[in-house]
């Protein structure tokens, strides 16, 4: 069965090719750097916004034209996971994520919603069998149920605290079924509205014992993939507990899980918290913790998790740099958690924008790899830090100076001499690099 008839499998056709739907910059067996397109890319699917987003809005109703319309329940379920199949297999995207409520819905007794959901995970399991699609990653969704109105792992009520346990047991049991390569925790509404009605040090000491057993079950049904925790600093809550990177990270090691967790980057999300992405790819590749990265965009005039697809040159540029320094995403990859605009609402609109996605990282990294062949940036960098090679700079980064031989030195030489940052110069490299490739 066939739900995007009028699509045919999108073909690379090169920089010159103006059809819409085909690649100008992802070509998937190209090599970079010693690897192909598709390994250092590996792209994925959102089960949530490409399968059952419905463009509704706060004012107003969804506006989504999908082939599966009419259909509701289990059959609807069935038919958008073999839907999902078609759509990477005609994209060429070789993984997709999900949420245990993307993929099935909910029925009356969690005991009742668990056996839906192994109907709807042995569906996915048997398509799979004659496909080269694989799981990126399953997380659980703990937000959207109005029993998680006070949060999962962070709420008041002991009880919503024990059905989260529930849930995100089940999910790993499915992700670990599915062969997923992740599990990730988005902390949907782990954080609070105002510290009048909040006990913030219950709620983190909680959360952690949350990770602790998340961890442990892991360990225990044998899940070999990769946990990770998604960073947002607001939105649904006010304030999320998982505000940024260096937040989750400090988070981690003052309760002892350091070592089970690395983050899943979302550039919409590190806007969010008032950083670039690039910042946040960077900070997390210095300590050894970039695992994966949910692939979209902001937009800078909006103060919201708008998931728009990514098209920004700089960006992706930026973060295949990064990406190609951590020696690629390892068992992680780019998601696409981003959504066609409200009023893209064609099923072909779906294409357009994972197309649109795909090549603006393709791009990104063949630019990406230029800048780092031709040395530019290593180098002037290598060359602006040069003074901790030798002399004073060499001390301090072997540890052989205190606060008074700093003294003694710095007293006998004050007369400092800085150089330029280059920052417009180095600006201008970025550019001809995006220009030339
Ligand atoms: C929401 C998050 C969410 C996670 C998965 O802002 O990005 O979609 O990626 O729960
Ligand atoms: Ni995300
Ligand atoms: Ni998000």
């Amino acid at each position: 069965m066939a739900f995007f008839n009028e699509v045919s499998k999108i073909r690379y056709e090169g920089k010159e090719s103006r059809n819409p739907l085909a690649f100008k910059y992802y070509n998937p067996e190209e090599v970079i750097n010693g690897k192909t397109m598709k390994e250092y890319l590996r792209f994925s699917v959102a089960f949530w916004h490409t399968l059952t987003g419905s463009g509704s809005d706060p004012f107003g109703s969804g506006t989504m034209q999908r082939p599966w319309d009419g259909k509701a329940g289990i059959e609807l379920a069935k038919e958008r996971a073999l839907a999902m199949f078609e759509f990477c297999e005609k994209l060429d995207i070789p993984f997709f994520c999900f949420h245990d409520r993307d993929v099935a819905p909910e029925g009356e007794t969690l005991a009742e919603t668990n056996q839906i959901l192994d109907e709807i995970i042995a569906v996915i399991a048997e398509r799979k069998k004659s496909s080269d699609v694989k799981i990126l990653w399953g997380t659980a969704n703990l937000f959207s149920n109005p029993r998680f109105v006070h949060g999962a792992a962070t709420s008041c009520n002991a009880d919503v605290y024990a059905y989260a346990a529930a849930q995100v047991k089940k999910a790993m049991e499915a992700t670990a079924a599915l062969g997923g390569e992740n599990y990730v925790f988005w902390g949907g509404r782990e954080g609070y509205e105002t510290l009048l009605n909040t006990d913030m040090q219950l709620e983190s000491d909680n959360f952690a014992r949350f990770l602790q057993m998340a961890v442990d079950y892991a360990k225990e049904i044998g899940f070999k993939g990769q946990l990770l925790i998604e960073p947002k600093p607001k939105e649904p809550t006010k304030h999320q507990y998982d505000f940024d990177v260096a937040t989750v990270m400090g988070f981690l090691r003052k309760y002892g899980l350091e070592s089970y967790f690395k983050m899943n980057i979302e550039a919409n999300h590190a806007t969010l918290a008032g950083h670039s992405f690039q910042h946040e790819l960077h900070l997390a590749r210095i300590n050894g913790v970039l695992g994966s990265v949910d692939a979209n965009q902001g937009d800078a005039l909006l103060g919201w998790d708008t998931d728009q697809f990514p098209t920004n040159l700089y960006d992706t540029t930026l973060a295949m740099y990064e990406i190609i320094k951590n020696g690629g995403l390892h068992s992680g990859g780019l998601n696409f958690d981003a959504k066609p605009r409200r009023g893209s609402f064609e099923p072909i609109d779906l294409f357009y924008s994972h197309i649109a996605g795909m090549d603006a990282f393709a791009k990104g990294l063949k630019v990406a790899a230029k800048l780092l062949e031709t040395g530019d940036l290593e180098n002037f960098i290598n060359e602006r830090y040069g003074s901790f090679r030798y002399g004073i700079g060499k001390d301090i980064v072997e540890g052989k100076t205190d606060f008074k031989s700093l003294e003694q030195y710095a007293l006998k030489n004050d007369r400092i001499i800085n150089a330029s940052g280059r920052q417009e110069m180095l600006e201008a490299i970025l550019n001809r690099c995006i220009l030339e490739v």
